[in-house]
């Protein structure tokens, strides 16, 4: 029997400020999330859905760094960019906030010192990777040095960019600091640890006997970290960004990032509801749900949990974690770092009244139970072909037919059938399985599910044909419209969790002021003789400029990041001298240079080497106005036996370095030297 709960809290995952949200969040938390919210509120349930960003942890010091500026600087700058963009997505937080705020440090602050006076915690020593020039610890991620795995030398102290390896500091061949590049150290400090396996036993009964029902992403997961068994795990961190530990001894110690975040679910329950709040935490007919991704489940599932069971007092454990893979773009892992994503400020921008378009993409291709990939192709496909054609074109023929035989006035049923049973029969089977699917956080069958109303309303005005029956039966073309219109409200009120902002456009149009998740399937929704709005388009079409115009940037970034991850080849074998000496290199003066006719790459130099004039091709035309080089100094290879380009005789060769874009440029003495000249 399912359980019946009184109220439901909905956290979502807080995103770290080092950077604006992208679409691999929204796919993976905060669009499910929000159709979940909805749904609750529209069934008329209690329900509040907390979120707020993450504003302590090492990358964010990183960046401060990187940019000159404080922590407290980029946090205000991402925290304001996210919570605007997922307001100007509809995401329906009732509170979003962050966790610099007083309340939130106070909260966590509070958390540590009850576990820390209830002995909850261990404190162990151990050794730290440290930067003796700047006197601080240094975190895995200020350790630089050369991968053990492939030697790249870029590799930092959790992970080798490079090779993809997983790393720990003591791994790195000549470690030394991103923050003075002096050679890093070892030193003893002390922590407070959380003994997870004190709590292993409860965790297991509590998740792989008690929540079968999880998604078998999350409970698989959940499966293996207990079957390895449990550790303690460091709850505090040397560092000078986050919720400093209140104990007298600890001063350069802050709350590691994951144990102050978690609680910010709190805290932000506590801000919105400052004498309720605890109702939604402790009382037992209320749930919670924790959205999130992927990489997130072991903290949500586990060391969360245990942080909750350790501190007592009533506090619940989540009810389902509904945690999704990951969604990638065009077929490359999104990356905030390498800027390989689509920001959504930048969507909104970019798209300005589409933001159901880009929830209802989402949601289509929600990496619910594997990873899914985003293409811009995909996105305008299911704009034109679905949206458009199948949802928009529905709802304006049954409102502009209504417009040209009902004087846009709801028809009175016609006498002799009033209602096309068979059509509702579809409406109230939908609702069933819309409800077992957003029920079990299937959100990808319910959006299927809603799309059937759209598509029965196609079929069903293709098959009846209102417009060749009104010059014989009006009786019938106003029970047609009318079933029809009736079938809009119903749409009207099942997308409403998905397309919030179409839901609302068409509620106005067909002048509904209340949407009820109980009146869905109802045949009555709409009196005979309401006066619609005005038909309005609920979609258009999205054209392949706009789609070209992103794919144009995508391959910008591509190119940017080709340029930034460029490496000098590794070093050729050894040549010995005397072959190296054989190479006859001389300086020339450019006398003529012309384009190859038809051969886009090449450009014909006529060069003054000292003795004579020669002739010599090479292919830099891509980077070079042939006006450009007349008058220059090249170095050339004088003694390569001539060879036939394009038709004529090429008498050695220019040289060039090639830059890490790919261009050529072509090297020259520094100052002007007499032709003929060698390079010795
Ligand atoms: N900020 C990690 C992430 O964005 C983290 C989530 C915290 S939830 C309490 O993946
Ligand atoms: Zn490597």
């Amino acid at each position: 029997m399912e359980k019946k709960f009184k109220r439901t809290l909905i956290t979502t995952a807080l995103p770290y400020a080092n950077g604006p949200v992208h679409i691999g969040h929204l796919a993976g938390v905060y669009v499910p999330a929000d159709i979940y919210a909805r749904y609750l509120r529209l069934k008329g349930e209690d329900v509040v859905m907390v979120g707020g960003s993450d504003e302590h942890g090492v990358p964010i010091t990183i960046k401060a760094r990187k940019e000159g500026v404080t922590p407290q600087d980029i946090v205000d700058r991402y925290h304001g960019i996210i919570k605007e963009s997922m307001a100007g997505l509809g995401i329906s937080f009732d509170v979003y906030s962050r966790t610099t705020s007083d309340l939130h440090r106070r909260t966590a602050s509070e958390f540590f010192r009850r576990l820390y006076d209830n002995g909850q915690f261990e404190q162990q020593t151990s050794m730290q990777p440290y930067d003796e020039q700047a006197g601080e610890f240094l975190a895995d991620r200020y350790v630089v040095g050369t991968c053990p795995h492939c030697g790249s030398d870029r590799a930092y102290g959790d992970q080798c960019e490079a090779c993809g390896t997983s790393l720990n500091a003591t791994d790195l061949i000549d470690p030394h600091s991103a923050l003075t590049s002096a050679p890093v150290t070892m030193k003893e400090t002390s922590h407070w640890y959380l003994p997870l396996n004190k709590w292993e036993d409860s965790l297991r009964s509590w998740i792989l006997d008690g929540h079968k029902e999880w998604k078998s992403n999350v409970y698989g997961q959940c499966k293996s970290w207990l079957d390895l068994g449990l550790q303690p795990r460091a709850v505090s961190r040397d560092l000078n960004w986050g919720v400093p530990v209140p104990v007298e001894g600890a001063e350069g110690k802050v709350l590691y990032v994951w144990f102050d975040a978690p609680i910010g679910y709190i805290s932000n329950t506590k801000e919105i509801l400052p004498d309720s709040w605890e109702k939604y935490w402790k009382d037992p007919e209320s749930r919670i749900i924790n959205f999130i991704g992927k990489d997130n489940i072991v903290f949500h599932c586990i060391v969360f949990p245990a942080m909750l069971m350790a501190y007592g007092d009533g506090f619940q454990l989540p009810d389902n974690v509904p945690a999704n893979e990951f969604l990638n773009l065009e077929g490359d892992k999104i990356s905030t770092s390498r800027n390989w994503a689509v920001w959504l400020h930048e969507y909104l921008a970019d798209f300005p009244g589409k933001q159901d378009v880009l929830r209802y993409v989402l949601t289509a291709n929600a990496p619910e139970t594997k990873d899914n990939d985003f293409t811009w192709a995909d996105f305008q496909a299911r704009n034109n072909n679905e949206l458009v054609a199948i949802l928009g074109n529905f709802v304006n023929r049954a409102v502009v037919l209504t417009g040209k035989y009902f004087d846009g006035c709801v028809p009175q049923a016609g006498a002799l059938q009033p209602i096309d049973t068979e059509l509702f029969a579809t409406i109230s089977e939908v609702k069933a399985r819309l409800e077992a699917n957003l029920d079990t956080f299937h959100f990808r069958e319910a959006l299927k599910d809603a799309m059937e109303l759209a598509r029965a309303g196609n079929k069903y005005l293709q098959e009846t044909e209102p417009w060749k029956l009104a010059k014989t039966d009006m009786d019938r073309v106003a029970t047609i419209l009318s079933c029809a219109l009736q079938l809009c409200a119903n749409i009207a009120i099942a997308f409403e969790p998905f397309l919030p902002f179409m839901s609302a456009k068409l509620a106005a149009m067909l002048g509904m002021d209340r949407l009820t998740w109980d009146d869905l399937a109802r045949t009555d929704l709409l009196p005979a003789g309401r006066k619609l709005g005005a038909p309005e388009l609920l979609f258009e079409k999205i054209d392949d400029a706009a789609v070209q115009a992103q794919l144009d940037r995508l391959a910008r970034i591509k190119e940017e990041n080709r340029i930034n991850s460029w490496k000098a080849q590794p070093q050729a074998p050894d040549v010995d001298f005397d072959t190296f000496m054989k190479a006859d290199l001389r300086v020339g003066t450019v006398l003529e240079c012309t384009k190859v006719p038809k051969a886009d790459k090449l450009l014909k130099f006529l060069i003054d080497d000292g003795l004579e004039q020669r002739t010599i091709v090479s292919g830099i035309a891509k980077f070079y106005k042939p006006e450009e080089l007349v008058g220059k100094q090249v170095v050339f290879i004088a003694n390569l036996p001539p060879r036939k380009l394009k038709g004529i005789t090429s008498q050695g060769m220019i040289l060039s370095a090639e830059n890490a874009d790919g261009s050529l440029v072509v090297i020259s003495p520094s100052a002007e030297v007499a032709p003929g000249a060698q390079v010795k």
